[in-house]
């Protein structure tokens, strides 16, 4: 194709932010900064919620490119964003690790919010665009979509699990949700494992057809489902890491600490799928049985703040904070605790230190649809060195090989990884480093944009 295709993007959230003044702030992360030169370059436009109750639908003008706001009322953001989204489908998509709820209000407000988007994009989409359509929160868009533009080419991204069919078949409105999927021309998922589960969910529920080449059949079109592992801004995260500010800041962390011998990291949203609890109850153990040591081993665990008008996340907050508790009640001495707990939000200029500062990375998510964290932890360590200890239930884990692999729900195993991790001699972990750091290089964040976009803008 001479001509490339104007590109719409449309993500729950737009890629901006509210600051103290007012006025709109990018926001800061891989995914932004990969699409808004395409869509700037394309003249496209961006379409999703501010993030506000009640908030705006005017259109915004911000990076040279025109925002379109959906707005929420605050029954819209309790039953659409935070019922059926956060409290139905993120669970369920997440192995049921918590249990559902599953309300018609919820689905009807989810019904309601996804027709808005699809008029919105209807109305504003340039001709022959491709629409970019991302997460979970927008399914029954491309369907919706579909049926009022036959000119554009509809792509939706699934950046967390697609489950089994025994779990997806649980949601009462499992066809409703299939049949949204299929409206649109390329499917992606991030890993092999969610665009099978889609497709076996498609054929049992619609009867859809599996042809080769990754394409499906269904209503007399052909459709593409394929796996597109996303990646972060690998040049980006490498350059900031190896600055002397960046330098310096990693030696103040390591002496604030107490010059520990290993320093054991976590960072994560504060969300139940990302096994922060049992992770911070192996370290306990392993300073219980005196497998560690506090005065040679400490633990950074930062958290940051997210979902927190649910109360499944606020149970989870009282939850991790209790156990810090209890262990640095029994193991940290006057000025050094055994556990530094950040309940905070860090700019990247503190994050790529703490990477930097950090021995051991610990990533024990129970479900997980990558893990960038994984991936950033890599990408900042320049000098070759360090240990990621990495759920198998990621996304990343397909490709991070060379990681110290784990199943999180094995107490045992979860504190003799850790183990091993602290333990590895710099022979093994060397080599390690750099064989994943070599694969990352070769699958960034515009390796993944381009070859999803490359799917999508192909007739
Ligand atoms: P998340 O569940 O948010 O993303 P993740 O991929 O780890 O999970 O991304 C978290 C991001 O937040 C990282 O870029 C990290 O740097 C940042 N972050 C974490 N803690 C922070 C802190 N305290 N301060 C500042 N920044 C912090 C969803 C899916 C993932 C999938 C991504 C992208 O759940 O599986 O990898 O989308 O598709």
């Amino acid at each position: 194709m001479s001509q490339p295709r104007p590109l719409v993007i449309a993500a729950n959230r737009l890629p901006v932010t509210r600051d103290a003044d007012g006025g709109w702030q990018t926001s800061p992360g891989g995914l932004v900064r990969a699409l808004l030169p395409i869509v700037q370059e394309t003249r496209g436009a961006w379409v999703g919620w501010t993030g506000e109750r009640d908030g705006p639908g005017d259109p915004i003008e911000a990076e040279g490119i025109e925002l379109h706001p959906i707005p929420l009322s605050s029954h819209e953001v309790d039953h659409y964003y935070e019922g059926f989204s956060n409290d139905t489908l993120w669970p369920l998509y997440h192995d049921a690790i918590r249990e559902s709820g599953y309300h018609s209000t919820d689905w009807e407000a989810y019904l309601d919010v996804n027709q808005r988007f699809a008029v919105r994009i209807a109305n504003i989409a340039p001709p022959n665009a491709a629409v970019w359509l991302h997460d979970y929160h927008l399914q029954l868009v491309p369907a919706l979509l579909r049926e009022q533009r036959h000119d554009v080419r509809i792509g939706w991204f699934n950046h967390i699990p697609f489950p089994p069919l025994e779990l997806f078949q649980r949601i009462p409105w499992r066809s409703e949700i299939i049949k949204g999927l299929l409206g649109a021309d390329v499917l992606g998922f991030q890993r092999i494992q969610g665009a099978n589960n889609f497709r076996a969910a498609a054929r049992t529920l619609v009867g859809t057809e599996d042809l080769d080449d990754g394409l499906l059949r269904y209503d007399g079109r052909d459709l593409h489902v394929g796996n597109y592992p996303i990646s972060i801004d690998v040049t980006d995260f490498e350059l900031l890491a190896s600055g002397r500010a960046t330098r310096q800041r990693t030696a103040q962390i390591r002496s604030r600490l107490g010059d520990p011998e290993v320093i054991l990291l976590g960072v994560d949203r504060l969300d139940y799928t990302k096994g922060i609890g049992s992770r911070l109850r192996a370290f306990g153990q392993l300073l219980d049985d005196g497998r560690l040591d506090p005065e040679r081993h400490v633990l950074v665990q930062i958290a940051t703040p997210t979902r927190e008008g649910v109360e499944q996340y606020q149970d989870e907050r009282r939850e991790i904070e209790q156990i810090v508790g209890e262990i640095n009640g029994r193991h940290s001495r006057l000025g050094f605790p055994a556990i530094h707990y950040l309940y905070q939000s860090l700019p990247l200029t503190e994050l790529i230190p703490l990477y930097r500062a950090g021995d051991v990375m610990l990533v024990t998510p129970f479900r997980d649809g990558m893990n960038l964290v994984a991936k950033e932890y890599v990408a900042a360590h320049v000098d070759g060195d360090g240990v990621l200890v990495l759920s198998e239930f990621t996304g990343a884990a397909d490709e991070l090989k060379d990681a110290l692999l784990v199943n999180p729900h094995d107490e045992r195993a979860l504190q003799d990884t850790i183990v091993r991790a602290v333990e590895m001699h710099r022979h093994e972990r060397r080599p390690r480093m750099e064989a994943m750091r070599t694969m990352l290089e070769h699958a960034t964040v515009s390796d993944w944009a381009n070859a999803f976009l490359a799917q999508l803008m192909a007739d």
